[in-house]
């Protein structure tokens, strides 16, 4: 099996008509967070992205192995807890509109530590599915059975057969995260039942190119969606998008509805006229975010450079994926950043891909003042600068880099 491979069509329409719109250079795996005695073995593959002019995707040129990318993988939903609380709320919403019997079966794909299905679990049957195996493992060990596998088409119908049709199939974060996502979309309306629903989360282009950081960009994300693209495939299989919502998470993501039943709400009558205006289906719209990345850069590195001129300490706040993307583009290493605090346990102990910045416990906080904090966890700004006033009442100053490079 290959570690990587070009794509030189459209995976999602098959078209060739697919221009490449930008190149941030070779980059590791943004979650392969590294012992010391593996620096020199890393893997790095190229980051590029292209648009399709025929269905108006938006997705990158190379596709790493999924293997490589999630068998072993060290993101844990539980370790933030404003996601945690958004799951919840999602979970009361599935039960209170989509469960009346406690035989209904909620699926979910890309389930993780089952952070939204235990939830659910006393309304109805729950079954996760997940391929990162050691996460796997220990989500059906706290109660959400859940089972280590990549979801595809000829899965859900060994799933169906075992558990019958789901009345809910719930896919968060993850529909971005599949290289053939049109059959997993096929294995999705195999298993759904004729009055199910199929709700999942993404984050928006939309976002993306406005105000969501280009560090959302990495290996993991093969698309970055538009609802445009989304319901451009679901049509081609003959399933409909009937709603969607705007969620606060990761910036901004699109919460779709979709299922067998005919029907389509105002909200995606607006959202794809929104779309269109802002120019999301449009070549030119992405040939100029390559030039707002580059600005991006050079308006955090000043920042950063005048911070190292005085001698002051920097570290990071939060290793998520993304803060390996902007590091490692904006060339922002050990020489720079001292450590990074991160509330997953297994992240703790390991540095970071590329940059080889050690990730540690928060807990140093306690003990340690540093000038300045480098909010990579950017999305959570609010509840994390609203947790860490003590920092800042001890003089410490939290940068900001999205949208828009900002100290507070
Ligand atoms: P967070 C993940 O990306 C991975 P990441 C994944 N590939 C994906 O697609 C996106 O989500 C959508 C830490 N933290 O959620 C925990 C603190 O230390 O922004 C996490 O490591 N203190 C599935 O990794 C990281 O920050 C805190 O107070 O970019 C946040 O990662 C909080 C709130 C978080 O996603």
């Amino acid at each position: 099996m290959k570690k990587v491979q070009l794509k030189n069509k459209c995976s999602l329409c098959g078209s060739k008509d697919v221009v490449k719109v930008l190149d941030l250079g070779n980059m590791p795996n943004a979650n392969s967070f590294l012992k010391k005695r593996h620096f020199s073995k890393e893997n790095s593959f190229p980051l590029q992205a292209s648009f399709c002019k025929k269905c108006k995707s938006f997705g990158l040129r190379h596709a790493v192995s999924s293997k490589l990318l999630f068998k072993n993988y060290v993101y844990i939903t539980g370790a933030s807890k404003p996601l945690v609380e958004h799951f919840e709320k999602l979970a009361n919403e599935i039960t209170e509109n989509f469960i009346h019997d406690k035989n209904d079966l909620v699926l979910e794909i890309g389930s993780n530590d089952g952070s939204l299905l235990k939830n659910i679990g006393k309304k109805a049957r729950i079954l996760g599915v997940d391929p990162a195996k050691d996460i796997a493992k220990k989500a059906t060990k706290s109660g959400v059975p859940t089972i280590a596998s990549f979801f595809n088409s000829k899965f859900s119908k060994s799933i169906k057969d075992k558990h019958g049709p789901a009345k809910v199939v719930v896919a968060n974060n993850v529909m971005a995260h599949v290289s053939d996502l049109k059959d997993v979309f096929l294995g999705v309306k195999n298993i759904l039942r004729e009055d199910g629903v199929f709700i999942f989360e993404v984050h928006w282009v939309g976002n993306l190119l406005t105000e969501g950081g280009f560090d959302q960009i990495y290996h993991e994300h093969f698309y970055y969606h538009s609802l445009h693209a989304l319901k451009n495939l679901l049509t081609s299989i003959g399933m409909n998008v009937s709603d969607v919502a705007f969620v606060p998470i990761h910036g901004q993501s699109i919460r779709v509805y979709a299922g067998i039943k005919k029907g389509t709400s105002q909200a995606v009558k607006n959202l794809l006229k929104r779309e269109k205006e802002m120019g999301l289906i449009s070549l030119t719209t992405y040939k100029k975010f390559s030039k707002k990345i580059k600005d991006n850069k050079k308006k955090l590195i000043k920042i950063i450079s005048e911070i190292k001129k005085q001698n002051k300490r920097i570290v990071g706040y939060g290793a998520p994926a993304k803060g390996n993307t902007l590091l490692n583009y904006f060339e922002i290493g050990n020489k720079i950043i001292d450590y990074i605090t991160d509330t997953t346990p297994s992240k703790q102990g390991l540095y970071t891909p590329g940059t080889h910045i050690p990730v540690v416990s928060p807990d140093i906080l306690i003990e340690d003042t540093p000038d300045y904090v480098l909010l990579l966890s950017w999305n959570y700004a609010e509840s994390i600068l609203e947790k860490e006033k003590w920092l800042r009442e001890k003089g410490v100053k939290f940068i900001i880099p999205v949208p828009k490079v900002r100290i507070v």
